[in-house]
């Protein structure tokens, strides 16, 4: 491609830990195949993130052709984006290192994820779980990413991102781009089926959440447990009705109708046929990715080879990031 031509770059990754879930797929993925015309796209399978948590090596390993496996099933191009591993481009790990030395205590201390993990995870609060966001900045600023989709709970991640590209380039002239973060207010959040005031979450218990692969059945008899209140009115208010709203986000979302047309729609009908709809457009979302995604995995050669390839592609753009960083920053370059 000539630099006239060149798009501006996207970038967001996903831990391949526990199942890939309905608020991954609404609040990443989703946009992602949306976005994905309009930029130079890079997709990673973020291994060295998945590690600052306990992983069973066997497990982690099957987890990751997996993710490769559903954001193609998704509807994300291995030829057209770049689709791969984080541990397989070295200079992720070498740039967080840089970075490392540009971010401070402070700001990370103040950082609400490693809050929560380290609450939740009292017997392994490690070093990695602590400087996660440095990695999370390398991972965006070696490819001069632009754009960045996510969730709302990434949010104060990018935050520290443009913080640390700012401060860096500050000292040495213009080196990083500094990344938009792309979070739909309707979409950032989507809650737990269980606990509707906590976020969907796949590290959670597993009727919490929808897992790209459960089976239309099961979709349906979790949503009909999902979490509602006693007032049995259908209504949008997140702040009153947590349950209700979330079924209505994720009904208007996959359903392609308008939140207002929806709730009009719906007003006077009871709980069940908000769940039963809700679950339904979920089926009808899924079944052509679970599709895909079975002919995918039945395929590990391809896969592997996608992830090979897709690997270089990425290696190329992240070295030249890292050699102008090196040699900005004053690390003897040989010839
Ligand atoms: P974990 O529980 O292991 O932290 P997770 O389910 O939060 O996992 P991540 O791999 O951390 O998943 O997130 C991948 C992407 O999905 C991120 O952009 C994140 O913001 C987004 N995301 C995760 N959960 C939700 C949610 N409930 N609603 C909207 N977006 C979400
Ligand atoms: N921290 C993110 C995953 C992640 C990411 C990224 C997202 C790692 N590196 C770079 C966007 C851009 C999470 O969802 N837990």
């Amino acid at each position: 491609m000539s630099e006239t031509t060149r798009k501006p770059v996207l970038f967001s990754g996903i831990q391949p830990s526990g199942q890939i879930q309905l608020g991954n797929y609404i609040g990443a993925i989703r946009n992602f195949t949306l976005l994905r015309h309009d930029y130079d796209c890079l997709f990673s399978i973020v291994d060295l993130h998945a590690l600052t948590t306990r992983q069973d090596p066997a497990g982690l390993r099957r987890k990751t052709l997996e993710l490769a496996a559903l954001y193609i099933a998704s509807g994300l191009d291995p030829e057209e984006n770049i689709i791969y591993c984080q541990s397989h481009v070295p200079q992720h790990a070498e740039l967080a290192w840089i970075l490392n030395c540009f971010t401070y205590m402070g700001e990370l201390s103040r950082m609400t994820q490693f809050k929560d993990k380290s609450a939740r995870h009292k017997d392994n609060i490690n070093a990695g779980l602590f400087t996660y966001p440095v990695l999370m900045a390398a991972d965006i600023l070696l490819y001069q990413t632009s754009l960045v989709p996510v969730g709302a709970d990434q949010k104060q991640h990018l935050e520290i991102t443009r913080d640390v590209a700012i401060r860096f380039n500050a000292l040495y002239g213009d080196v990083f781009t500094v990344p938009e973060p792309y979070i739909p207010k309707a979409t950032a959040k989507i809650m737990s089926l269980t606990e509707p005031a906590r976020k969907m979450s796949k590290s959670d218990q597993e009727d919490s959440y929808i897992a790209l692969t459960d089976t239309p059945d099961t979709v349906r008899r979790k949503f009909r447990r999902a979490v509602t209140d006693s007032d049995a009115e259908i209504r949008f208010d997140p702040e009153n009705k947590p349950g209700v709203s979330n079924l209505l986000v994720i009904l208007s979302v996959l359903g392609g109708e308008r939140m207002d047309a929806l709730c009009t729609r719906l007003s006077g009908q009871g709980y069940g046929v908000l769940k039963e709809e809700t679950a339904q457009a979920v089926n009808a979302a899924l079944a052509p990715i679970q599709e895909r995604y079975q002919k995918l995995m039945a395929d590990k050669g391809y896969l592997t080879a996608v992830l090979k390839n897709n690997a270089e592609r990425a290696q190329m753009m992240a070295l030249r990031t890292l050699r102008k960083v090196y040699k900005k920053i004053g690390l003897y370059q040989l010839p």
